[in-house]
């Protein structure tokens, strides 16, 4: 049995009694400030840390069944909404054997896997952080239950560590409101104190630009940073990044904040453009909504700023305050670029919630 549990610590393989039982999670998506773009050598290891915010509409719920497994029992099974998806199948596989490293006892389990999203599936938003993060919290309460040996501390850490080990950005969504990665470490996120007050309920309209499946994967995003001629720049430019935002997200500093906002996320763009092979993922409904939303913040004097996941879907941050004003700006002058008129109006959270059913 192992002595002191920490967040990193490799199990031994004991054939223990097995309990059946089931807990459920729920795990928002989150948008990243400073971008996380590249990978160190290992297992989802950030070549720059990264600092996000954690939304609350945006969420993904797992519930994990588990019993013994037998001879005659898969690993696993995954409903999505309901029905099978095989489509995920490789990501969880390969997330297990990640996972089975740290906790053996796993591959004594056979979990029936259900997930659903609050969000359509086909609205263009990740969902492998929501997701990742929801079932990594999963098999840490399941890990829990059978050893009794985690504080309430190291439960988080762990599940951050094991997100991080099925999809990076995962990792930063167990935890809320606002939330770093690789600035304490690069194995798990942790929450950022001291936010001013000013950030409180702070807003994030997504803009829907395109629903559809992007054409590069993140991963293959990441992929493509190894060889880029401009990767070092690139981190140096998150690294001070990194300080400009935390200090502004203390301070209460909108322009700051903003500034620093716009330049990630057009620099995240720039990499991708500047890739071998270059691609776009940025639509022409997102350059010219990036132009309205500059023109609206100079007319309105608003601190309303934009940015961009690995997709063409614009998020538009802006204080609590202004949330009424800014509505009816979308709805009068944006719309019309957007597929089906779609925007998810929202903000701030705290993070995953769940445990034991
Ligand atoms: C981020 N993105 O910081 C950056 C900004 C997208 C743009 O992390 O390979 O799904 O699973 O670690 O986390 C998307 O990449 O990639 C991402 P993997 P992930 O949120």
């Amino acid at each position: 049995m192992v002595l002191k549990m920490d967040f990193c610590t490799k199990r031994e393989n004991l054939d223990i009694d097995i309990v059946n039982g089931s807990c459920e999670w729920s795990s928002p998506s989150n948008i990243a400030l400073v971008k996380y773009w590249g990978k160190k050598e290992g297992i989802q290891i950030p070549a720059n840390a990264s600092v996000s915010f954690t939304l609350t509409e945006c969420q993904t719920k797992t519930r994990v069944s588990w019993s013994k497994r037998t001879k005659e029992k898969d690993r696993f099974s995954f409903l999505f909404e309901g029905s099978e998806k095989k489509s995920f199948h490789g990501k969880i596989e390969k997330f297990l054997d990640n996972v089975e490293q740290y906790f053996p006892t796993i591959n004594q389990l056979s979990l029936l896997i259900e997930s659903s999203n609050s969000f359509p599936h086909s609205a263009g938003i990740a969902s492998s952080a929501s997701s990742m993060s929801a079932l990594a919290l999963c098999i840490v309460e399941i890990e829990k239950f059978l050893f009794k040996d985690l504080s309430q501390d190291t439960f988080l850490k762990r599940a951050s560590f094991f997100a991080r080990l099925g999809s990076g950005s995962a990792c930063r969504s167990v935890l809320g409101p606002v939330v770093e990665w690789g600035v304490e470490s690069d194995l798990f996120a942790s929450s950022v104190e001291s936010i001013h007050s000013d950030f409180d309920g702070f807003c994030d309209s997504i803009l829907i630009v395109k629903d559809s499946e992007k054409s590069v994967s993140s991963r293959a995003g990441h992929g493509l940073m190894n060889d880029h001629p401009f990767s070092k720049a690139r981190y140096k430019q998150a690294e001070a990044n990194i300080g400009k935002m935390l200090d502004s997200l203390r301070n209460g500093d909108f322009r700051q904040f903003g500034e620093t906002l716009e330049d990630e996320a057009l620099s995240l763009h720039a990499m991708m453009m500047t890739s071998s092979p270059g691609y776009l993922l940025m639509a022409p409904n997102t350059i010219i909504l990036i132009e309205l939303v500059r023109e609206f913040r100079k007319q309105s004097n608003i601190p309303i700023y934009f940015t961009l996941d690995a997709g063409p879907n614009l998020h538009l941050l802006y204080p609590k305050k202004f949330q009424l004003e800014v509505k009816n700006w979308i709805e009068d002058s944006c719309s019309n670029y957007l597929v089906g008129q779609k925007v998810i109006h929202d903000k701030l959270g705290l993070g995953s919630v769940g445990g034991l059913l």
